[in-house]
């Protein structure tokens, strides 16, 4: 990792685009599946992932076999994880409400859930159960009646036991076997074995992400997820071989994340370095991290804490560290971040699985606009009025006035009819 200037760091990556190659492709796709459902599916998936499906559906006996096929020690740290962060998630609900003013008007706010989720989980190698929780656990916690797990099925037409057991974990309800822009297509439209839902989540490859996109209007999506990135405000009181360990925990899960620290210790800067060549000799996935340190990763030196903050807040990182004497004091300071982690034991990881705050979050500078995924996305509300004949009279002529103000002759004629019904049994 370099030590570069401050200026350096706010780096612009590129939005992905998508070429009409793939947008023909991904579009084919859709009407195909909208035309012949379940058939397309089972023919897609022939295609695409080598599966002959007899079945599109998880069945009962699958489930089963994969309860006792996976280690009874990820089933209860499962088990354990998903308590967590449905407690976290419980105290996000929010509550429908409703006022009512002096004279007899009524007016409030209702919160429902949406009746079904599809949540897309990619195959392959990146399979995550923990992304499982966290995309389905909010979604039940709200109330959602139905979600439908699609998920590409492996050659031999099996899902990966860890991510059936995630599923039942979490309380999902259908688990389809098919993945790609179909499962997309399918959600959106609905076959004989996919119900049609009202919003789709779940992360997955450049044909997910563009069905998505395409089939956004008929049903809801989530916002697209970046690469990972992490961002260490560190100064002279932090442990290197943490710094080093937690900025390595983000390189690791592609070459395109991002590890970053900014530190006020020109001491630590050069610490944190050598750990970080150190410890990423012993991992596992150290070509990933290295390629992903070598384009996106840099150490920064400022002067104040203050300005590291600064620094922070112009890249909005998905996961920010505060590895520093007073976490607290420097929290004040931070506008823009995904999640923010406060103090030396309060590593990246442990929220990625154990904390119960969502792990799917903002990312590419989208923290200063967007929020962790929680209980939010998966309700909607409605407005609810109700007016008094009294109240009803005190204001139908500002309405009058601003419907002609508008040219809306049928708006204004709406409240003069009770205007006049009024007068008219006033004269009886
Ligand atoms: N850190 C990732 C989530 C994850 N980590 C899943 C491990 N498994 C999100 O940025
Ligand atoms: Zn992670």
């Amino acid at each position: 990792m370099d030590i570069v200037g401050k200026e350096t760091l706010v780096r612009k990556r590129e939005r992905v685009g998508f070429s009409s190659e793939e947008m023909e492709t991904v579009r084919g796709i859709i009407a195909r599946v909208k035309e012949e459902r379940d058939q397309a599916l089972l023919a897609l998936t022939k295609q695409f992932d080598r599966a002959e499906l007899s079945a599109l559906l998880v069945s009962e006996a699958e489930l089963a076999q994969a309860e006792r096929e996976v280690d009874p020690k990820l089933l209860e740290a499962l088990r354990q994880a998903a308590e967590r962060i449905r407690r976290y998630h419980e105290k996000q609900r929010t509550q429908s409400w409703i006022s009512e003013e002096a004279d007899g008007t009524i007016l409030g706010q209702r919160v429902q859930p949406l009746e079904r989720v599809g949540v897309y989980v990619p195959g392959g190698r990146a399979v995550y159960p923990s992304t499982v929780l966290m995309n389905v656990i909010p979604a039940v916690v709200a109330g959602v009646e139905e979600v439908v797990m699609v998920t590409p099925p492996r050659a031999d037409g099996s899902v990966p036991a860890p991510t059936l057991v995630a599923a039942l974990v979490a309380g999902v309800n259908k688990i389809v076997k098919v993945g790609g822009a179909q499962a997309v297509a399918a959600l959106a439209y609905g076959t004989e074995s996919v119900p049609k839902v009202d919003k789709i989540v779940g992360p997955g490859n450049r044909f997910v992400a563009l069905a998505k996109q395409l089939v956004f209007g008929e049903v809801d999506i989530d916002s697209i997820a970046g690469p990972s990135e992490i961002v260490v405000i560190a100064d002279e009181t932090a442990d290197p071989a943490f710094v080093a360990a937690d900025l390595l925990s983000q390189a690791e899960h592609g070459d395109d994340s991002s590890s970053i620290l900014i530190t006020t210790s020109a001491d630590l800067a050069r610490e944190v370095q050598a750990e970080v060549e150190r410890q990423c000799g012993r991992l596992e996935r150290r070509e990933i991290a290295r390629a992903a340190l070598a384009q996106y990763g840099a150490i920064t030196v400022v002067d104040h804490l203050r300005e590291a903050a600064e620094v922070s807040n112009r890249l909005a990182p998905e996961h920010l560290e505060l590895m520093v004497a007073d976490p607290w004091q420097l929290l004040g300071h931070i506008r823009h971040a995904g999640a923010i982690f406060l103090g030396a034991y309060s590593s990246e990881p442990i929220g990625d699985y154990v904390a119960g705050p969502n792990h799917v979050l903002p990312t590419a500078g989208t923290a200063r606009f967007f929020s962790p995924l929680g209980v939010d996305h998966f309700v909607k509300k409605s407005s609810l009025i109700y007016y008094s004949k009294e109240a009803f009279l005190r204001d139908g002529p500002k309405v009058i006035t601003l419907a002609e103000s508008e040219g809306l002759g049928a708006h204004a004629a709406a409240i003069q009819v009770r205007l006049d019904r009024e007068e008219a049994c006033a004269d009886d």
